[in-house]
């Protein structure tokens, strides 16, 4: 190979270098691209919705007051939200049998109507899509000036709300001036009316969306006239089991793991012997 050829295969090897590095800038280049556009428009599910994490306290009586000098719904999360032009403040607190759900607002005298209602239309799980939302609790008010209410239980199928066979959970309100207070309580981990799907079935640890509505007439879902989804989660129980228990626990779990693991080698100690033992009478 002469001077001339070697110089050409060094240029040709260079330009080689060089178009492998183009290219692998330009992947780059079109991946990062990709990732960045693609950010826009994959669906933000959670990002418009209030996230809200339940907290433990001391169960309430759900009877529309808010009794401050027991200090009832101290333990609660607090969030104030808009349902729709209306400023409402949410509180969300649990045991271990109950989520306990309070929503008020304020609105003049004239604009309480007599049949003003709150509700909450529940999703099977996270997801904000109408098909999830199966079911409903509200507290209908037939009469504001005597606070004559009752509680209602339904359930979704197909968009018509039905009357649930039984009822779980309560509610109960109160209007007092310009002054509208709302509490409720849903069963954890207790589904009503299974042979139907009657309630959505709310367990430990798992988020639901909840779609809080207000309405003024007793027609429903058309009398509801403002509404707001929020993402609440319900807290696990294990959380609040005292630390000992799960120290205890994973002690007693080595402990019987390790019993095993000295059993099972001992098993297989036992059967080398016993074919060495063949063998020796084999020879
Ligand atoms: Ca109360
Ligand atoms: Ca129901």
């Amino acid at each position: 190979m002469n001077n001339t050829e070697s110089r050409r295969i060094t240029k040709i090897n260079g330009f080689t270098i060089l178009k492998k590095k183009i290219f692998r800038v330009l992947i780059c280049i079109i991946v990062m691209n990709t990732f960045i556009i693609s950010s826009f428009f994959v669906p933000n599910v959670y990002g418009l919705q209030e996230e809200i994490d339940s907290e433990f306290g001391e169960s309430p009586i759900i009877d529309g007051y808010i009794d401050f000098s027991s200090n009832e719904w101290n333990e609660a999360t607090k969030v104030p939200i808009e349902l729709g032009d209306l400023p409402i403040s949410l509180w969300v607190m649990q045991d271990e049998i109950n989520l306990y759900i309070s929503i008020q607002f304020e609105l003049e005298g004239y604009a309480h109507k007599d049949t003003e209602f709150v509700g909450m239309i529940i999703s099977n799980s996270s997801s904000i899509i109408p098909e999830e939302f199966l079911d409903v609790k509200i507290v209908q008010f037939s009469n504001k000036t005597s606070n004559d209410f009752i509680f209602l239980d339904y359930n979704i199928n197909n968009s018509e709300f039905l009357n649930d066979t039984k009822q779980n959970g309560m509610g109960a309100a109160k209007i007092e001036g310009i002054d509208s207070t709302y509490e409720f309580s849903i069963p954890i981990n207790e589904v009503g009316g299974d042979e139907n799907m009657q309630d959505v079935l709310l367990e430990y640890g798992n988020m639901y969306a909840f779609n809080i509505t207000y309405g003024e007439t007793p027609v429903y879902p058309g009398g509801i006239k403002k509404s707001e989804i929020v993402l609440i989660t319900i807290k696990n129980l294990s959380i609040t089991e005292p630390p000992l228990w799960d120290l205890v626990f994973f002690i007693l779990n080595i402990i019987i793991f390790s019993i095993l693991g000295i059993l099972y080698g001992f098993y297989i100690y036992k059967i080398f012997k016993l074919k060495e033992k063949i063998e020796r009478i084999k020879r």
